[in-house]
């Protein structure tokens, strides 16, 4: 039997991290409320590498998530725990074909292309790090896109929201900002449209966040 803790939920995130923005996203279709802490990715070197968050999380990334007396990371992990403990609106489909049609597609981004356009890995690619980040990107676009016309209706799988769409729409935030040409992945394109739409992923956007600058608020 669970036993919830009643404190709110912490998020430490970051307003621009697609993984942070997964959870964002389960966290307000779920309708949970939650406190903010923000890392900033980027400011004197990275406040992920502080010895404070890393005692947090020893992986020194975003997002965390502190509930029910738990310290989290790993955003699908975080997210099928808030699956288990707080069902409604459910993320992941009854039918077991297309349960795994969504995690596929869930694991195909967030293990095939975020991992490998990575911040930490961009400062080491260096100079030609645009170019990096904008293959990772195509190589799995061109096979998502492909998997897509098998399994979308009006988002990845049939007509629910589920974890695979929460993977999908940073991913596309991503692409824009490595500047890839979206024209091939007119499937991606639709279904980003749509769930942009969609309440939760418009109050969960990076421009919306505590810790969004001001010049990119929207
Ligand atoms: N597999 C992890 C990846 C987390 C991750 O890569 N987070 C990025 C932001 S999206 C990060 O914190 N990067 C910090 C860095 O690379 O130094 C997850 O899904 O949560």
């Amino acid at each position: 039997m669970l036993t919830m803790a009643s404190e709110k939920p912490i998020l430490y995130s970051y307003f621009r991290s697609s993984c942070s923005w997964r959870v964002r996203i389960a966290l307000a279709l779920k309708g949970i409320a939650y406190d903010v802490v923000p890392v900033n990715l980027l400011k004197d070197g990275g406040e992920q590498f502080s010895a404070e968050f890393k005692a947090v999380n020893p992986m020194q990334q975003v997002p965390v998530l502190k509930i029910d007396g738990i310290t989290l990371s790993e955003s699908l992990a975080i997210i099928h725990y808030l699956e288990d403990t707080r069902p409604n609106p459910r993320l992941l489909p009854q039918d077991p074909k297309k349960r795994a049609q969504v995690r596929m597609i869930a694991d195909h981004i967030a293990a095939g292309i975020q991992p490998i356009q990575n911040l930490s890995i961009l400062n080491k690619i260096g100079e030609k790090k645009m170019e990096w980040a904008q293959n990772c990107v195509v190589s799995g676009f061109q096979a998502l896109e492909q998997i897509l016309q098998h399994t979308a209706g009006r988002y990845c799988v049939g007509d629910e929201v589920s974890m695979a769409d929460l993977c999908l729409v940073p991913q596309v935030a991503n692409a824009e900002r490595f500047k890839v040409d979206m024209g091939p992945y007119p499937t991606i394109t639709r279904i980003n449209k749509a769930l942009l739409e969609l309440e939760a992923f418009k109050v969960s956007h990076p421009s919306r966040q505590p810790d969004t600058p001001a010049e990119l608020r929207a």
